[in-house]
């Protein structure tokens, strides 16, 4: 347990409660504290990234110009459970056969790999730090004994209407209103106040705290005065392409049939598709909200200097585009979120009031955090340490970012080009340079061949079976595919 002893060991003797306090604070120059903040399901509707022009959320903005804002970071799949076993194991959802949800205590029964992980949080914790978090971290909850102190998580997404009041399909939460009265009666509230509690204590050890949110992850149920800050005269409806999906390959369409969801057709004849964008864009605020108490908090704290913040959406969410109210697809609207990783102040050689268009992964994220606080590398992590991206944004980036969504199904997402590929070989290619929404498929124009080739450099070249303790039953696609696992255990 050589680990458990690496910045104790660093401070030698010196540890004696008379000086215990200035030890800290040179042990916190090399490793400082971190503070991640998690929001569920939020695309790249923020004020900073102008995914929409609407957009309210000054809080997450501010922190954006603290740090660097990666303006083209993509999720490893484009749903919770593997997206944030993911960034919590190190390892792609094609290594560990997580490509469904997956309990918290079964993430590391998935596979032999997954069996081999550490978790970001108990790396931390190895190494000497406090770790502490709420709300929802992993898919359902805060996995047991994967941090010191564990803030729980309410049931489900916040105070439920006794009655839903537009969209009312037991299989899933989707539905918008304003409700309840209060910002206090919110899950998220009380998550934020939570984690601004332990920003005021004093810690004995470098932290790492963890504060996950749950909107805007639907219900799309916020109190009124986030209505308000929207008023339905002014919303803006995003770029729609009616039959958009008219051009993919049909593998396509059952991956990302959802037919629990509204679809955009409905949505316009019932004349509720700027309600729904109202609503979304309200729950972003709201969430932005509770992200400023706890920066407020940081900022007051006396660990405003040597604490660095990151804050994540475990994925993106279409509102409509391609015809749909949902993630779950290896498009640009469900793969892209927002990333944002703030230095502390006390280390100049990081970047401030930085955008970086470089593709990146929030895979990426556990061995570039590793890096920034000075633990040890650890060399099962798959993903890319970007401390070289937040210290100068000019350097030489040839990787791509890849999203799985069910077994050997990818999107390589490169600065210009979005390629996809499914199991069965079907194929996609976008040009951003022309086309930002992914309207027109260029996979089978000649022209691109030598395009689809580099891209496909990209792919994973390990695709795990399934795991038998994953799961997603939505669609015929993933209910064979999670059947046929568990008839394989
Ligand atoms: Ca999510
Ligand atoms: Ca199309």
């Amino acid at each position: 347990m050589k680990r458990r002893h690496f910045l104790l060991g660093a401070a030698g003797a010196l540890a004696t409660s008379a000086c215990q306090f200035t030890w800290l604070e040179e042990i916190k120059k090399t490793h400082p504290n971190v503070l991640m903040l998690i929001v569920d399901d939020l695309n790249d509707w923020i004020g900073a990234m102008k995914g929409h022009p609407n957009a309210k959320t000054p809080n997450i903005d501010r922190l954006a110009k603290a740090g660097t804002l990666f303006t083209n970071a993509h999720a490893p799949a484009p749903i919770c459970g593997p997206s944030r076993a993911s960034v919590m194991t190190g390892l792609m959802p094609s290594s560990t056969g997580i490509y469904g949800h997956i309990k918290d205590e079964d993430i590391k029964r998935a596979n032999d790999k997954a069996a081999q992980s550490i978790f970001l949080s108990e790396y931390f914790r190895e190494h000497g730090y406090y770790t502490a978090a709420i709300g929802k971290v992993f898919h359902q909850n805060i996995a047991k004994n994967s941090f010191d102190d564990n803030g729980g998580r309410v049931k489900g997404f916040g105070p439920h209407a006794k009655k839903n009041f537009k969209w009312d399909d037991p299989r899933t939460n989707t539905d918008w209103g304003a409700f309840p009265a209060q910002d206090k009666q919110m899950p998220d509230y009380d998550a934020a106040k939570w984690t601004a509690k332990k920003l005021n204590e004093h810690h004995d050890k470098p932290f790492f705290i963890a504060c996950g949110f749950l909107r805007p992850h639907a219900p799309w149920y916020v109190p009124q005065k986030w209505f308000d800050m929207h008023p339905i005269d002014s919303v803006t409806l995003p770029p729609y392409l009616p039959n958009d999906l008219n051009d993919v390959p049909d593998i396509a369409k059952q991956i990302t049939s959802h037919p629990m969801m509204p679809t955009t057709e409905w949505a316009i004849k019932n004349n509720e598709y700027k309600n729904i964008v109202q609503s979304y864009l309200a729950s972003v605020s709201f969430v932005d909200s509770c992200i400023g108490i706890v920066l407020d908090a940081l900022d007051k704290s006396v660990h405003a200097n040597n604490t660095a913040v990151v804050l994540w959406g475990d994925h993106g969410y279409h509102i409509g585009e391609k015809e749909k109210f949902a993630k779950m697809t290896l498009w640009e609207r469900a793969t892209r979120t927002p990333l944002i990783i703030k230095p502390p102040r006390n280390d100049s050689s990081f970047k401030t009031n930085q955008q970086t268009s470089k593709p990146v992964s929030l895979l990426d994220l556990y061995p570039t955090l590793v890096k920034m606080c000075g633990l040890p590398e650890n060399k099962s992590n798959q993903g890319r340490n970007l401390v070289p991206i937040l210290k100068a944004d000019d350097i030489e980036w040839q990787h791509a970012a890849v999203t799985t969504y069910g077994p050997n199904n990818h999107s390589v997402k490169t600065e210009r080009y979005r390629y996809i590929r499914y199991e069965n070989g079907a194929e996609e290619l976008y040009d951003h340079s022309k086309d930002p929404n992914e309207w027109e498929n260029l996979a089978k124009s000649p022209e691109y061949n030598q395009v689809k080739i580099k891209l496909i450099t990209h792919l994973p070249k390990e695709n795990a079976e399934w795991s038998p303790k994953s799961y997603y039953r939505g669609n015929t696609y993933f209910n064979n595919k999670t059947e046929n696992a568990m008839v394989k255990k």
